[in-house]
């Protein structure tokens, strides 16, 4: 799944903007609304989630199909190549439509998909592009959720996770095309020896007799080596390391050439070279331990949505290198693709999590009646949910396996790992994400009601990562008895398992503004205590390996009777004002960083 790039061989045609827009309220196939003209009178812009932008609640609230529809024009110039509309997300299935043939189809919200034209409309014509796009989950989703009918009648979708299911195209939708003979794949994984620093590929083709020859840049734009051939190993000499906070990014510029030399294809991927690797309880990044300072996150910003956006893009990571931090998680979904590449220039270490969240029915089983229901059963988590989770692994590597920023795999986050059934569920995808990347730690996130004595699955993996509440959801507001449990438990871990341990998640929701000199919940000053009382306790911790607090920023969850307009226990607000804590874990982050 190569992102599509400008080159000598190959073009690209944005096609963001404004799009008609419509709610399908009655059957898709029946109604086909990609046959004609949409005559809505409603606009949506690309890239946006639709639900904020209007003011009708039957948009924000719509449960089902709305299709997205506009005119392009195929340049006139690409008589000899092929040409695509790449989705980069559509949440969270997606069909594409050129005039009235349905042409693609992709289920899973967060990574791209193709659809090709070429076959169907001629290099200078102009056609009507439809998509199509669900935002229905069910137990065989990824995440999962329940549609449910109320009393009136209204279909209704419940999920299990704390964020707003935000949906429709917020990423970009791009034309673009590739020689007939073109690269379709590169896979480049960088390795030290010494201060030699080993890059191995493999390139796939459609080419059967063309030539493939491999030349690497610097940033100076000097060649310091070259290769030929489907794959091979190549050497740099005093390599320039990609280092946390010092990213260093070679050209690895692949063309594919003819039995003339002709050039055929050219595409080029940003490389950064560096190590990755577990060993007992370190996680060590070019052979140096590393510990984590940062953020779980979520994209969510008022108006768009999950709609990729590059100012608060640019924001974002300009606050997250003023409070010092050097890493984040991708919680609870993978990131526009944009944001990985930012974070492979800026040097921000990256865990790549999967929309594998949800999978945790004990939480929310209120939701449902208060009847308790099993997570792993026919009827909830079951085979195929299973196979769509495997999917969302494959696709979530296939996009993202070359970025250097990336130093894990997340393939879930707070699943039920204590429930009968985990292990069932979760060696086989363990075993799916080990095969598509050997070279990377593969870990998942463990919810707090599945202890170091109650999982069933943490020893699948290579680093425990927590996700802890103490003071907040446990023992409430009492800081002093949460210090002594918050203790207990990371021994415990530590004892049972000595891998390395990160706390991947711990907060107190806070309104910005609320004062209390009583240390009361919700207030800034709690919030400050909290945090203050687990970095006491991670520093007493030989195993700890980072600190990603919960959450960046303030964000939009459903509705539920402790969220105020969403979940507060962001560290700044939804518009990014720093709440109080910013500026002590500025403090803390700032020295962590400066000691290296
Ligand atoms: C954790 C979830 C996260 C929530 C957080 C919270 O991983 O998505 O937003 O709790 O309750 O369970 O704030």
């Amino acid at each position: 799944m190569l992102k599509p790039q400008s080159t000598s061989t190959r073009e690209l045609v944005s096609l963001d903007g404004l799009w008609k827009f419509g709610l399908v309220t009655d059957d898709l196939e029946q109604t086909r609304p990609w046959t004609k003209p949409l005559d809505s009178g409603l606009e949506a812009p690309v890239p946006a989630s639709y639900n904020d932008i209007f003011v009708d609640p039957k948009i924000h609230d719509h449960v089902g199909w709305v299709v997205y529809q506009r005119a392009i024009r195929v340049p006139r110039g690409w008589t000899q190549d092929k040409y695509f509309i790449r989705v980069e997300a559509a949440t969270h299935e997606g069909r594409v439509y050129v005039n009235d043939k349905l042409v693609a189809e992709h289920i899973g919200g967060y990574t791209p998909f193709d659809a090709e034209v070429t076959q169907l409309v001629k290099p200078g014509e102009e056609f009507r592009v439809t998509i199509a796009v669900n935002n229905e989950l069910t137990n065989t989703t990824i995440p999962p959720g329940f549609i449910v009918t109320t009393e009136t009648g209204a279909r209704k979708q419940t999920y299990l996770h704390d964020f707003y299911n935000y949906a429709g195209l917020a990423r970009s939708v791009w034309l673009y095309n590739v020689p007939d003979q073109h690269i379709n794949d590169v896979t480049i994984t960088t390795d030290l020896k010494e201060s030699t620093g080993i890059i191995k590929y493999s390139i796939d083709t459609t080419s059967s007799s063309g030539k493939i020859t491999v030349q690497i840049l610097d940033e100076d734009q000097k060649t310091v080596a070259n290769a030929s051939g489907l794959k091979g190993e190549i050497k740099v000499a005093s390599a320039k390391l990609w280092n946390p906070g010092a990213a260093y990014l070679y050209q690895f510029k692949v063309s594919l050439h003819d039995s003339n030399g002709t050039v055929l294809d050219e595409y080029t991927v940003a490389t950064g070279i560096r190590k990755v690797e577990v060993r007992g309880n370190k996680f060590l990044i070019n052979n140096k331990p590393f510990y984590f300072t940062g953020f779980g996150r979520h994209e969510d910003t008022a108006v768009r949505g999950k709609g990729h956006d590059q100012a608060y893009m640019v924001h974002d990571f300009a606050l997250m290198d003023w409070i010092g931090a050097n890493s984040f998680r991708t919680s609870h979904y993978p990131y526009a693709e944009e944001v990985m590449d930012y974070a492979d220039r800026k040097g921000i270490v990256v865990i790549d999590e999967t929309p594998a969240v949800g999978l945790n029915l004990a939480i929310s089983s209120g939701l449902f009646g208060g009847i308790k229901r099993e997570t792993w059963s026919e009827e909830t988590c079951n085979d195929q949910t299973r196979e769509a989770n495997a999917q969302a692994i494959r696709e979530l590597v296939a996009r993202d396996k070359n970025h250097p920023c990336v130093v894990m795999w997340s393939i879930a986050n707070e699943p039920a790992s204590s429930e009968e059934g985990a292990r069932e569920y979760f060696e086989p995808l363990v075993k799916v994400a080990r095969e598509a990347d050997p070279t990377r730690p593969v870990c998942f996130i463990n919810v707090m009601f599945a202890k170091y004595n109650d999982c069933l699955i943490s020893d699948l993996f290579d680093v425990l990562c927590l996700n802890r509440y103490y003071g907040w959801y446990i023992s409430q507001g009492d800081l002093a008895a949460a210090e002594v449990q918050l203790e207990e438990e990371l021994r415990g871990w530590e004892k049972k398992y000595n891998k390395p341990m990160l706390m991947t998640e711990y907060g107190a929701d806070t309104l910005a503004g609320l004062h209390s000199l009583h240390n009361l919940p919700w207030s800034e000053e709690f919030q400050v205590q909290y945090y203050d009382m687990y970095h006491r306790v991670f520093d007493r911790i030989e195993s700890m390996t980072g600190e990603q607090v919960w959450n960046f920023a303030d964000f939009q969850t459903a509705i539920q009777i402790f969220r105020i307009d969403g979940n507060k226990k962001g560290i700044f607000t939804r518009d990014r004002k720093p709440k109080a804590i910013a500026h002590e874990l500025r403090k803390r982050w700032t020295k962590i960083r400066a000691q290296g």
